[in-house]
């Protein structure tokens, strides 16, 4: 009979992972079934993993352990044995890896009373270790040849291995068993073309274990998206989630044609992360992945600083990174994606906000910016030495510190000053964003691109978020987006020209004190007038014949009244407080 095993990662957050694939315990799940193992895959929230325990009763139980999730596997592992044993008389063993896995050692081998750590990429060692487990004899002595593998022999002798697992042609991996879930969802949005990452940026948990870059045939990977999109045909948006995709340009220009074939037949985009030089080295390709359906791209932007860029060994410049946004703009390029990090070494004041803004001015409707705390993740060079980037470490042990809170800050700062430093720049992004929105300052076409994005591929940007923040902003371009209406035209004739307005009226046109105001603009009678007018009943023409009698002083002639509506409704068009339809 094959042994069972279940592979999960436990979250502690509702957010950024609800939705996430966990593409690597799909990976393991494939080479453990090409090694004559039963696998299943669950990840969530602890609550319910012993469900899934006991639906399957697991031979065996890996945890994906990252920095997040470390602290709470040391409590839930031990609670998990325990269920298992008073359910059952017996404990199924207890395997850790994921990324953190490098960091962990005897001390929480201990705490967690896991059976062992595998360190690296799991899809060889992990079959290996379970081979030699469940030998007939038990075949320990070849434990000792698993590279990564963190243990206690028979005597109770505390082993690590050295080494890490890592597999060195990825083209001979079987394919992510996603039949392997033990979840009602469609899987198969994100692919690897690759793994590892030729850069060694100081702060990146992505090149620990020292993995080497590896590439897989581009052949391989597009027949791999043709099958995810075969399997689960609603998948519109292709994530390559390598860290730096496009380094080889060769490959990555055999990646466009492949997807423009693909894209013949499934509407599908697709998204990558790059470094900045490759594509300031070669615009074409970028124009050529944006034609082949990119619509996202993520490069790093880490600090407007150029000298915390240089300390963090990123080989880039803030000037270089505006480049790459100005050209990605002038070509179209729906979104562009980037991260800066706070609690870094000691910036100089207002630099980092300063390009954030710029940035977003430079793009906008195009820009996405984020911010993130440091965190101190091991081996990296950061964590090894803090002292040479001028930072410390104030949650030693990571316990304190998620994504919401600082566990490294400059020397000379406090961890307040840390988080008033990200408040402000947070408060920037969405400044800068607000004020391009509300001026009108964002290209129509990109205000488009990402209405049309979102709706019809499920991708989504801060653009949308604050859009949507704005009721009658994103009720006009929706308006739009759905061809119901259009911007003011004065090409339009009078008496073809529906203005309609994009707010409820009742909600929104405020008459305390007796003085109309529309979203904090006090409106003149004559305005108000129009715009109750404006319920996409009237023409422009039959409007002013309707205020002819009342506004006969100010305007005796028709044509000068209809001129008036007209200038107003421009305005109002400014402020996104109408659309127009033409209808005759
Ligand atoms: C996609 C992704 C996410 C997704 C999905 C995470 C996932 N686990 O799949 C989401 C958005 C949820 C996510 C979130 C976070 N992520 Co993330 N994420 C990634 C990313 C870009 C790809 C992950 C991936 O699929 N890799 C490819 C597969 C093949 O590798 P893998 O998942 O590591 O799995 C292999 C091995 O680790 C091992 N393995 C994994 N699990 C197990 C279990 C057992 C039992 C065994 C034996 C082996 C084993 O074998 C697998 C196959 O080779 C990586 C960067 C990277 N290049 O890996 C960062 C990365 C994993 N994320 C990281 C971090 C820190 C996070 C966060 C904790 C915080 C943050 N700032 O992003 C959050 C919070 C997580 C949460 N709980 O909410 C770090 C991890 C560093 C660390 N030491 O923990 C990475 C390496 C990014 C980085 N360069 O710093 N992330
Ligand atoms: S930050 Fe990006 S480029 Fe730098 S090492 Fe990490 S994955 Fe590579």
């Amino acid at each position: 009979m094959k042994r069972k095993v279940l592979l999960c990662y436990v979250r502690l957050r509702h957010s950024s992972s609800m939705n996430w694939e966990y593409t690597g315990l799909f990976y393991l799940a494939g080479a453990l079934e090409r090694r004559d193992y039963e696998p299943r895959v669950w990840h969530g929230s602890w609550m319910g993993l012993m469900d899934a325990v006991r639906e399957i009763g697991p031979d065996v139980i890996g945890f994906s352990c990252d920095a997040e999730n470390q602290h709470f596997l040391q409590a839930l592992i031990p609670s998990v044995r325990q269920e298992c044993l008073e359910r059952t008389g017996a404990a199924p063993l207890m395997v850790v890896g994921g990324p953190q896995a490098c960091a962990l050692g005897e001390a929480f081998l201990e705490t967690s009373g896991a059976d062992c750590i595998l360190r690296g990429e799991g899809e060889e060692i992990l079959p290996d270790f379970l081979d030699c487990m469940f030998a007939e004899e038990g075949d320990t002595a070849a434990l000792s040849a698993i590279p990564g593998l963190v243990w206690r022999d028979a005597g109770g002798a505390f082993h690590a291995n050295p080494g890490v697992g890592m597999v060195e042609d990825l083209d001979m991996l079987p394919r992510p068993a996603y039949h392997a879930s033990l979840h009602k969802r469609g899987y198969g949005r994100v692919i690897f073309s690759g793994r590892g990452c030729p850069f060694c940026c100081a702060f990146c948990a992505s090149h620990v274990g020292h993995l080497s870059y590896r590439l897989r045939r581009i052949a391989d990977v597009l027949a791999e998206i043709r099958e995810n999109l075969e399997r689960n045909p609603d998948i519109r948006y292709v994530i390559m989630q390598d860290d730096t995709f496009c380094t080889d340009a060769v490959r990555a220009r055999e990646f466009c044609s492949g997807m423009r074939e693909i894209r013949a037949v499934h509407p599908i985009v697709w998204f990558c992360e790059t470094h900045v030089k490759t594509l300031l080295r070669d615009p074409e390709l970028l124009r050529e992945m944006i034609e082949s359906g990119l619509v996202r791209l993520q490069i790093g932007m880490e600090s407007g600083d150029p000298e915390v860029l240089r300390l963090y060994r990123k080989n880039i410049t803030p000037s270089e990174v505006l480049q790459l946004t100005e050209l990605a703009v002038e070509m179209g390029l729906p979104q562009i994606a980037g991260n800066f990090i706070v609690g870094g070494p000691r910036e100089t004041e207002g630099l980092t906000e300063d390009f954030i803004r710029q940035l977003i001015r430079a793009g906008a409707g195009v820009v996405d910016i984020n911010t993130g705390f440091l965190r101190n993740y091991p081996f990296t060079a950061i964590s090894e030495n803090p002292g040479a980037f001028g930072l410390i470490v104030t949650a030693e042990d990571d316990r304190t510190a998620g994504d919401d809170y600082p566990g490294v800050i400059p020397a000379d700062s406090t961890e307040a000053e840390v988080v008033a430093l990200r408040q402000r720049l947070n408060r920037a992004i969405r400044e800068e964003m607000g004020i391009c929105i509300e001026q009108k300052g964002v290209p129509l076409e990109r205000v488009m691109a990402q209405y049309r994005l979102q709706e019809e591929f499920g991708v989504s940007s801060r653009w949308t978020l604050e859009f949507s923040a704005r009721p009658h902003i994103n009720e006009y371009y929706r308006v739009l987006y759905l061809g119901e209406g259009e911007p003011f035209d004065r090409s339009i004739p009078p008496d073809q020209m529906y203005p309609q307005r994009t707010f409820e009226y009742y909600r929104s046109v405020l008459l305390t004190g007796g003085i109309p105001k529309l979203f904090g603009t006090v409106l003149s009678p004559f305005e108000k007038d129009v715009l109750f007018r404006c319920a996409g009943k009237r023409s422009v023409c039959q409007i002013a014949a309707d205020l002819g009698e009342k506004y006969r002083e100010a305007y005796p002639d028709i044509t000068a009244l209809q001129s008036a509506v007209l200038n107003f409704l421009e305005t109002a068009d400014k402020r996104y407080w109408v659309t127009v339809f033409r209808f005759s």
